[in-house]
């Protein structure tokens, strides 16, 4: 592969900026954090880093509220520390990608509290959806359209002389009024902030709510939040979006890309996204819903190689990220499937299953073609953490259902490094975390797995070696291996390097090999066990 093509098969790290590393002891982590860890990055084996947004931001979405999309979030650092940390990542050979949120902006941002202060009919209001509330008073939404996070998509403001007024479109937050894409400032606005970030040497964008920016005409009724297709996601004006945005990458003499994160339920909408003169890639969100099921799985890995192949993309592989139940966990249920609509939080789960199935999956999703996302914590195994109280929990989602959906809290907690108790090295020893660590994470620490080999940061860290020196793994071509029962998943890569999973409930044998390069459990004898992935040479 060719320096220009990294990104085909690369391994990217998933920083969530506040719950990673805390450098100036108050409680919340910052770029200071992130800089002091880059030599535990280099050394786990990644390839880039993808922080989520790092940008001043009043914290009403964990930051997905921007206020502005050219600066630091002050309690994150500053703009030239920013610069800093992109440099010395680079000099480790760690590329950065950065997430931009095109679909909404926070309420605090300059834009819309212009728009709020001029009033109906001004040209401020235009960059947003302002419109008049239906009702002889206008006392009712616009439309039915609902909020992801939960209650109507509309909110209505005073208007400047005090009345009430006009309502405004958000599909997430109330704090997150979205822009309309129809504006071309909007447009030209953010073509700016690529360039911005790009000058700075930013290696790419993740692009939040990517399927989300352009509106159906009217802004139709649509009675059924989770019936499809909808007005406010996946129409097809989106993608003069993303060829604009490609023309500004291409640019750039040394590759900078884009992955776009839309959680689409078809595989053929979803590629026309990953077509040569739009993104370069996306996250494949169908493996990481998929229960921990052999036929299942077969059938996500078969589609999802098979709607990449025509656009020529390479596919994702995504276990865990900033928005779900940490993978650990879900597959230590009965039910291993992940659905927003079912998040099933409460759950009962069997955390020694559920770290033996990670384990596997870990191995699994890096033999696969294409590149993997870790999200921080997954490689040391951490679960969600379920029990928070209540008046910690800071997700708009738990506060827009009243509590009846948990939220997002508990995959976000702040990541134990060393020590024995809370702050476990995330913080200065005696400061709160600004999300309470349970106790007994000691186990979990960084320092605490660190040479142990039985651990899953090691099992990572070879894992992700392995995948970098051997010519077979990342992008390329992958065959399934004929005659396997049927709960067992198994691949040829080429080079001689097979993947075997078992996903049955006994021992299985391994198929003919020379060499076992890495299991992600004890083998039985010359059996692989349940729920265990072994890595062969062939
Ligand atoms: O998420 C988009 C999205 O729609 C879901 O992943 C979201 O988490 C879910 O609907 C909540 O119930 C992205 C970000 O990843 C997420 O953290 C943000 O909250 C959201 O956009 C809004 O910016």
């Amino acid at each position: 592969m060719t320096q220009l093509d990294w990104w085909r098969g690369a391994a990217i790290y998933q920083v969530y900026v506040r719950s990673f590393a805390d450098g100036d002891g108050d409680g919340t982590g910052d770029l200071t954090g992130v800089r002091a860890k880059l030599g535990y990055l280099a050394e786990l084996g990644v390839d880039a880093i993808w922080f989520n947004p790092w940008y001043p931001s009043p914290m009403d979405d964990g930051g997905y509220d921007v206020s502005d999309y050219r600066d630091i979030e002050p309690a994150f650092g500053t703009l030239a520390e920013a610069e800093k940390l992109i440099e010395e990542a680079h000099t480790l050979g760690i590329r950065i990608i950065i997430d931009i949120v095109p679909n909404h902006c926070s309420d605090e941002h300059p834009w819309f509290a212009a728009a709020l202060a001029a009033g109906p009919g001004s040209p401020e209001r235009q960059r947003f959806w302002f419109r008049p509330g239906r009702g002889e008073h206008g006392e009712l939404p616009p439309n039915d359209w609902q909020s992801r996070f939960g209650g109507p998509a509309w909110t209505r403001v005073t208007e400047p002389d005090g009345s009430p007024g006009e309502w405004f479109l958000h599909l997430y937050s109330s704090r997150q009024p979205d822009f309309n894409w129809t504006n071309p400032q909007v447009s030209e606005e953010f073509e700016d902030i690529l360039r911005f970030w790009f000058n700075r040497g930013v290696d790419g964008f993740r692009i939040d709510v990517a399927d989300g920016l352009v509106k159906a005409d009217g802004l139709p009724d649509h009675p059924d939040p989770l019936v499809g297709p909808f007005p406010y996601s996946d129409l097809d004006g989106v993608h003069d979006i993303y060829r604009a945005w490609r023309r500004i990458a291409d640019g750039y003499q040394d590759k900078r890309v884009f992955v776009g994160e839309m959680w689409l339920p078809d595989p053929e909408r979803f590629a026309m996204y990953l077509r040569q003169d739009e993104l370069h890639s996306a996250f494949n969100f169908d493996f990481l819903s998929c229960p921990w099921e052999a036929d299942r799985l077969r059938e996500v890995i078969t589609a999802t190689l098979a709607a990449h192949a025509p656009v020529n993309a390479p596919a994702t592989w995504v276990l865990s990220n900033h928005d779900v139940t940490r993978h650990v966990t879900r597959y230590g249920r009965a039910d291993t499937s992940f659905s927003f609509a079912d998040r099933q939080h409460g759950a009962p789960t069997d955390p020694v299953l559920g770290t033996r199935r990670a384990r596997a999956a870990a191995l699994l999703t890096m033999a696969l073609p294409g590149g993997v996302y870790i999200y921080q914590g997954e490689e040391l195994g951490l679960p969600e953490v379920a029990d928070l109280p209540d008046e910690v929990r800071q997700d708009p989602v738990f506060k827009r259902t009243a509590g009846t959906d948990i939220g997002r809290d508990g995959c976000r907690v702040p990541i134990p490094w060393s020590g024995e108790a809370s702050p476990y090295g995330f913080s200065t020893a005696g400061i709160e975390p600004w999300l309470p660590q349970p106790a007994g994470w000691a186990a979990f620490t960084v320092e605490h797995q660190t040479g142990d080999q039985d651990s899953m940061l090691e099992l990572y860290r070879r894992g992700l070696r392995l995948r970098r020196e051997h010519p077979a793994l990342g992008d390329g071509p992958m065959t399934w291996i004929a005659g396997l029962p049927a709960d067992v998943l198994g691949f040829d890569r080429g080079h001689g390097f097979a993947c075997v999973v078992n996903l049955s409930g006994g021992p299985v044998e391994l198929p003919a090999h020379e060499e076992v390069l890495l299991t992600s459990g004890p083998l039985d004898g010359s059996a692989l066990p349940p729920d265990t992935a072994a890595w062969l040479r062939g």
